[in-house]
This record gives C-alpha cells, sequence and structure tokens, in this order.
C-alpha cells in the first residue's frame, strides 16, 4: 500500500487529440481514482499545450465548464515513470513507442490493432460511435454524475455521432449513454449545445496552412518511410502547397498527405518518391479503387477520393513498401 500510494497513473487520449480523446481520458481518470483509491491519477491531453488552440470546440466547452486551462496536463509536460491507460486509441503513435511497456488498460472504440502490450491488465474495446461512451457508461454505473460531468461526456458522444443522427455511428450504447447523459445534464437545448461545438470544431478561421495540417494529423511509419495524414476541414481555406516543407522538419516526413474536402492531396520530398507514389497508388487494386489521379507536377499530386472514406479506412491500404528509398 506504501508502495501503491507512490504510483502515478495517466490517463491519454490519441494523438489527434480531438473532443472524444481529451474527456474520454477525462472520464478514465475520474474512473481510475476510484478503483485505485489513494494513487494519483492525471488525465494527459496528448498533444503538445501550444496546440490546444486549433481545437476550439474543446477550448469552448472547457470555458462553458469553467474548467481552468492551467490546470490542464499537455503531453509536452510530463515524462514517465508512470503507468498509463490508453482512451481512444489501441496502438501508440509512431512517435510514443517508447511507452508500449507502460500500458496497463485501454479503453477504445477503433479497430482492434493487437499491438503488444505485455503489462496490459484491461482491454476493452467496442464498437461505438464514441470512445467516451464506454467510460460514461462505467462512470453512470459507478456514482452519481453530476450535471457538469454529464454535459463533458456528452460534448464528444454528439459530436462523434452527428447528435445522435448518423445511422452508420450510432449504436444504441451510444443512444442509450446519451440519453442518461441528457437528463443529467438539464440542457436547454441539445441542438444548441451540439451545434456551437460543431460550428467551432470547424472554426479555422485565421489559421495559417500549417495550423491547418497540424490541427487533425497522424504520422506512420513503414520501415524507413515516415509518412502523415492531415485531415482538413471541409469549410477551410486550404491551397495544400508544399506542405511536404512545413512538415519535413517537424515531423521527419518524407511523404504527406492531405485530406481536404474530397481530395487527397499527396507531396513527397522529392520528385522520384512522387513517381513511386503514383505506381503504387495505380498498381495496388485496393488503392485503385478508392483513389483517382487528378493532377500530377513535379512532387505533388492531387487524388479524388471515393465518397466517404475516412482517414482510418485509407491508412492501412496505403501500404509504402518502396524498395528504393533513401531516407
Ligand atoms: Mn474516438
Amino acid at each position: 500500500m506504501q508502495e501503491r500510494s507512490r504510483e502515478l497513473h495517466v490517463t491519454l487520449g490519441n494523438e489527434a487529440a480531438d473532443l472524444d480523446s481529451i474527456c474520454g481520458a477525462i472520464a478514465r481518470a475520474k474512473i481510475l481514482q476510484h478503483e485505485l483509491d489513494g494513487v494519483v491519477v492525471v488525465h494527459v491531453i496528448n498533444i503538445p499545450r501550444a496546440e490546444l488552440a486549433l481545437r476550439r470546440d474543446a477550448e469552448i466547452l472547457f470555458r462553458h465548464l469553467d474548467v481552468n486551462l492551467e490546470d490542464l496536463i499537455f503531453i509536452d509536460e510530463i515524462k514517465p515513470p508512470f503507468i498509463l491507460h490508453l482512451v481512444d486509441h489501441n496502438s501508440l503513435a509512431l512517435h510514443q513507442h517508447h511507452l508500449q511497456p507502460l500500458v496497463q488498460s485501454i479503453y477504445d472504440h477503433h479497430v482492434d490493432e493487437e499491438a503488444d502490450f505485455p503489462a496490459c491488465l484491461e482491454k476493452e474495446i467496442q464498437t461505438v460511435g464514441s470512445a467516451t461512451t464506454l467510460l460514461a457508461a462505467e462512470l453512470l454505473n459507478r456514482e452519481t454524475v453530476a450535471a457538469d460531468w454529464a454535459e463533458l461526456m456528452l460534448a464528444p458522444i454528439l459530436l462523434d455521432t452527428s447528435n445522435l443522427q448518423s445511422k452508420q455511428k450510432t449504436t444504441a450504447k451510444d443512444r442509450q449513454v446519451a440519453e442518461k447523459l441528457l437528463v443529467l445534464a438539464q440542457l436547454p437545448s441539445q441542438e444548441e449545445f451540439y451545434q456551437t461545438l460543431l460550428n467551432a470544431r470547424f472554426d479555422t478561421e485565421g489559421f495559417t496552412e500549417e495550423m491547418l495540417l497540424c490541427k487533425d494529423l497522424k504520422r506512420y511509419q513503414e520501415g524507413e518511410l515516415i509518412y502523415t495524414i492531415s485531415a482538413i476541414p471541409s469549410g477551410a481555406t486550404f491551397s495544400g502547397k508544399g506542405s511536404i516543407y512545413l512538415l519535413r522538419e517537424k515531423e521527419k516526413a518524407a511523404i504527406s498527405l492531405v485530406k481536404f474536402q474530397r481530395k487527397l492531396i499527396v507531396n513527397c520530398e522529392s520528385k522520384e518518391l512522387m513517381d513511386q507514389v503514383v505506381d503504387h497508388f495505380k498498381n495496388r487494386p485496393e488503392l485503385a479503387a478508392m483513389t483517382e489521379l487528378e493532377t500530377v507536377e513535379d512532387a505533388e499530386a492531387t487524388f479524388i477520393l471515393a465518397p466517404g472514406v475516412p482517414r482510418k479506412e485509407l491508412q492501412p491500404k496505403l501500404r509504402f513498401e518502396f524498395a528504393y528509398f533513401h531516407g
């Protein structure tokens, strides 16, 4: 018991740090605080503090709930040793693989990538619209949930399910949990709460191209080759020109892929690599089925994406296993 009280437990959402990841990690910390009586549990937002400004939905939710931003902890502010509890992802981001031995539990709604976590004791993966649904269900079973907590958990659930209206994304569990939370939250208007958050999520007014690229960016690696996929809100003003120059230094990326409206804008660090990428898209049937080359010039190409292909569906099909690549 003596030993245990010195343990630090960290709950962490995924590297895109959307509201589901942020609020899910906060809810997971509350559950752990009860479960592991006496230990310190902190929830950590998986982006540097400076990038919170790119997520205006989170900013307005925190302001609305009177959360002091100074009290939040970001990934650039904490270092191991700690025990890690993953929320909203089940494999670590490329730049966080060193945290693998620290992972003790997982709550997620993505496809199980079956990553190896030797110290993992608990893994809860269910296909629901929002990972926060799983945590809210747990919390509702354990304790009386206050109105502000209900709002905190409702926010990502409503955003991830298009206000429970998306037939594709909304499950019975999302609906059940949201209904209970709505009773507790006593919102003046569910529709207005949802719309305000949605507008804030897509509000990119005043953002530079680099900010847009970093707002929702994920990193991947095949062999030596590092690439990134950014998703840009469809209402933004974005040219996509030269994104590789903006990301090469910061992310060590050789390829930048950007999903913007119906387009996939691909920038490579060299024309040689671009030629390989274009051939690759043409020759791999799974990729050819969902993309159509629109333009290619030097180290930049634009593809038209088949409707409704999310990043998490496109990425596993990329398989950039180029035999010839100088890092
Ligand atoms: Mn999620």
